[in-house]
This record gives C-alpha cells, structure tokens and sequence, in this order.
C-alpha cells in the first residue's frame, strides 16, 4: 500500500512536470529571471573590478572578424568594428535605440560567456555627476579604480570629435585608470586597418552641463511617441542643438577623444556604460505605458532622415524591420528588440 502510494506519487509529480515543461515550451523564451543592470556606483568596488577584468579580458582574447576588419586583434576590436562597419545605417534612423539595444546586449553575452563575467553590463547616471566641472571630474567612473579620467591638455591632436569645440580641457591619452595602457587598434573614423593608439579623452564641460543633466532627461520622458522620444535623444548634430547622446560622447570626447569619433568610439570602454544608461531611458520611456509602448517603432531606415527633415523618402522602420551585427550575431527584427524582459532579451534596469 505504502509502495503503491510512493509509485502513484512519483507517476503524478512526473506528470505535472511534464505539463509544466509543455506550457514553457508554448511560451516562446520566457524571461523568468532577468540579470539586473545596475549604475556603477552601485556595484561592490570587487563587482566594479570583475567588470573591469571582464572588459580587460575581452581586449585579449582573439578577434573573429579579422576576415573584414584586417586591424582587429582582439573581441573588443570585434565589437568596434561592427560600429565602425554600421555607423552610416545606425543613427539619425528609426532603429538607432533597437541597433544599440542589441549591440550592448550581444557585449554583455560575450563578456558573460566568454569571460566568465556573472554580472550584468553596468550603467553610467551621468545626471548624478553634471552639476559643475569639479563634480563632474569626482565622478566614480573616471577614479583610478575605475575607467580613468581626462586625458591631459594637448594643443594640437587628431580631430575625431568636433572640431573648435568650446571648453576642450584634454585631448591625450588617458593617464590613470584600468585603461592607461589599452592599445587600440582601429579607427579613427572609418579605418578598419591595423593603427595602434592609445585611448584620449577631451572633456568639454559645456556640452555637459548642458547636456548630462536631469531636465535633458525629462524632456525626452515627456515625448509622446518613440519618434519624438528618439529625435530627442538623438538632438542635432550642432552645439546648439546636442541633447545627451552627443552630450556623453562630445562632452567627454571633445575634439580628440576616443568616444567623440561617431565611427569609432566604442574604443572607450565608457561607451557601453553611456549607452546601457541610453537604453535605460529608452525602457523608462516605455515603461511609462508599455501596452502602447512596446510596440511603437517608427523612423526614417536612411541615416539623416532626421533631426534636419522627418525624410522618410528611403521608407520607414517597422516591428519587422530587420537588424545585425555582422559575424557578432545574427538577424533580428526590431519587434524582438522592444522588450528587454521578453523575446530575446533578459534583463533588468534598477
Ligand atoms: C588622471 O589624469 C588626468 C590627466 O592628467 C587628471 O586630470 C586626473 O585627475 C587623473 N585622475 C586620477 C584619478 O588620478
Ligand atoms: C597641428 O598638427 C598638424 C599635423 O601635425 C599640422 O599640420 C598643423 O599645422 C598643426 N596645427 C597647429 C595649430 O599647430
Ligand atoms: C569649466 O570648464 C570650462 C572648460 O571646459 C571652463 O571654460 C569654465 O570656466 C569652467 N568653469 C568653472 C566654474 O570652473
Ligand atoms: C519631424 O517630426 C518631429 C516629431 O514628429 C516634429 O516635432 C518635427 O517638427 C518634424 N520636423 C520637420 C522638419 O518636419
Ligand atoms: C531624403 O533621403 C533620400 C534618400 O532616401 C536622399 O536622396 C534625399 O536627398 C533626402 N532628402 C532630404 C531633403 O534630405
Ligand atoms: C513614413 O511615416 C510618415 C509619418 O507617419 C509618413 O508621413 C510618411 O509618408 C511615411 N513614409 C513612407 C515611405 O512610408
Ligand atoms: C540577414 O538579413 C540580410 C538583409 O535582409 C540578408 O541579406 C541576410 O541573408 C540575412 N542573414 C541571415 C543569416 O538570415
Ligand atoms: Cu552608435
């Protein structure tokens, strides 16, 4: 009796397991479990070095794109060059936000996978640190246990960023940090040759007072639909009209600096941080009414189809407009890029 009991147990448990299995199986990959991107300050200084060491890790491990970017040497290098390859068909278009989303995610899995990273990509809040130039420079990412700060002032380099901009306080290579002795290998610009340089920063402080701050935010927060969300995060491409995107990358980059170069500044490992705190706006955004949200898309698909026009001429993006990374990952379409806690994504933001 007692063993029939047992037997009947063990039959039933089997059976619901079963069903469970089937009813995962329906639901096409479930997020149960998202990894919890979180600001950098808010990481362990031992979580901020694995970071670090992860990044480091994939600056030495060897590139798999060498086929098309004869200058790659490392996986780092890889992800640069799938930038540097897309940059005219990813900005100033409809699936600038979804592109990025995905470029970061694909990072994250490589740090995680092939680096035995267990965290999730940090992000950088630069609205915590843009109040003045002195509270700025404090900011933990640019500490010498972090990514490094400014580079020292150089009167005359190589323009990447904008040039004439107002305020350059940098412009050579950066001196402390985890990254003082990074060799970067492609770039400027478009080259996907092998050019050994070091990483520069050039802050500029009025892009960044004006830009990095919490009313630059806001305003993107109160667009009403993802074409105005995303025109305001993109801003223009003048001084005048930067909002933050540009502001993370010419406020920091300036002139000279590694993240001010629109091809290749994901040669500062800063880069993924500025982006990641892109992405979460871009989620706050929709998370303010995601039954409409998560499926709002739409855009000029040719680069500069905005800010100067709304020129749709070359058509418009669509949940079923199609994106890549090269050989870094395969087709997606934007659909399976709104949700970051749904189709391929899985993670969080607090
Ligand atoms: C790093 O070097 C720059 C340029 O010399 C300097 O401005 C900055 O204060 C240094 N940062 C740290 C944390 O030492
Ligand atoms: C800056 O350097 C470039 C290239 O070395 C040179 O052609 C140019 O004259 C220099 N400009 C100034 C203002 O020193
Ligand atoms: C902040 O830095 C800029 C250079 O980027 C400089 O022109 C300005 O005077 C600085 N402001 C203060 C208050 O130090
Ligand atoms: C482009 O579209 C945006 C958002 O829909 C709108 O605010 C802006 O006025 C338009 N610009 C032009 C030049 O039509
Ligand atoms: C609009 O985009 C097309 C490419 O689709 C381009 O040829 C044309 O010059 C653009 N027009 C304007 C006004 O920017
Ligand atoms: C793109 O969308 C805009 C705004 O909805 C519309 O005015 C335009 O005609 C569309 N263009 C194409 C090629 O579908
Ligand atoms: C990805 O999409 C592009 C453009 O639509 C297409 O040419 C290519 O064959 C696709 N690749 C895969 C692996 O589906
Ligand atoms: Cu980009």
């Amino acid at each position: 009796m007692a063993n029939f009991k047992f037997t009947a147990l063990v039959w039933g448990s089997l059976f619901v397991f079963a069903l469970l299995q089937l009813s995962e199986a329906a639901t096409i990959k479930k997020c149960s479990s998202p990894i919890v991107r979180k600001e950098w300050r808010a990481l362990t200084a031992k979580q901020q070095q694995k970071y670090l060491s992860a990044v480091k890790c994939l600056q030495n491990i060897p590139a798999k794109t060498c086929a098309a970017v004869p200058g790659a040497i490392s996986r780092f290098d890889d992800f640069q060059g799938v930038h540097i390859r897309q940059t005219d068909f990813i900005h100033f278009v409809g699936h600038f936000q979804a592109w990025h989303r995905y470029y970061l995610a694909t990072y994250e899995k490589s740090l995680r996978e092939e680096c035995g990273y267990t965290g999730a990509q940090p992000y950088w809040d630069w609205t915590l640190d843009s109040a003045s130039n002195a509270t700025f420079l404090a900011a933990p990412v640019f500490a010498n246990s972090a990514f490094g700060g400014n580079g020292p002032y150089v009167e005359n380099g190589t323009v990447v960023g904008l040039e004439g901009v107002t305020g350059r306080t940098g412009g050579g290579c950066v001196p402390n940090g985890s990254f003082k002795d990074l060799e970067l290998h492609l770039g400027p610009g478009t080259n996907l040759e092998r050019n050994n340089q070091c990483l520069t920063r050039d802050i500029a402080f009025p892009i960044i007072l004006k830009c990095l701050t919490a009313t630059a935010v806001d305003k993107a927060l109160a667009a009403e639909n993802y074409q105005a969300f995303d025109m305001e995060a993109e801003g223009g491409t003048t001084p005048e009209a930067f909002t933050y995107h540009a502001g993370g990358h010419l406020g920091i980059g300036g002139a000279y600096g590694t993240i001010a170069d629109i091809y290749a500044s994901p040669g500062d490992p800063l880069f993924y941080l500025h982006h990641a705190n892109m992405d979460r706006i871009w989620w706050m955004w929709q998370s303010q009414d995601l039954a409409t949200r998560l499926t709002d898309i739409s855009g000029p698909i040719v680069q500069f189809g905005y800010p100067f026009s709304n020129n749709t001429s070359g058509g418009n993006v669509t949940l079923d407009f199609k994106i890549h990374l090269n050989e870094l990952a395969g087709n997606v379409t934007l659909e399976q890029m709104m949700n970051i806690k749904g189709g391929d994504l899985c993670y969080d933001y607090v």
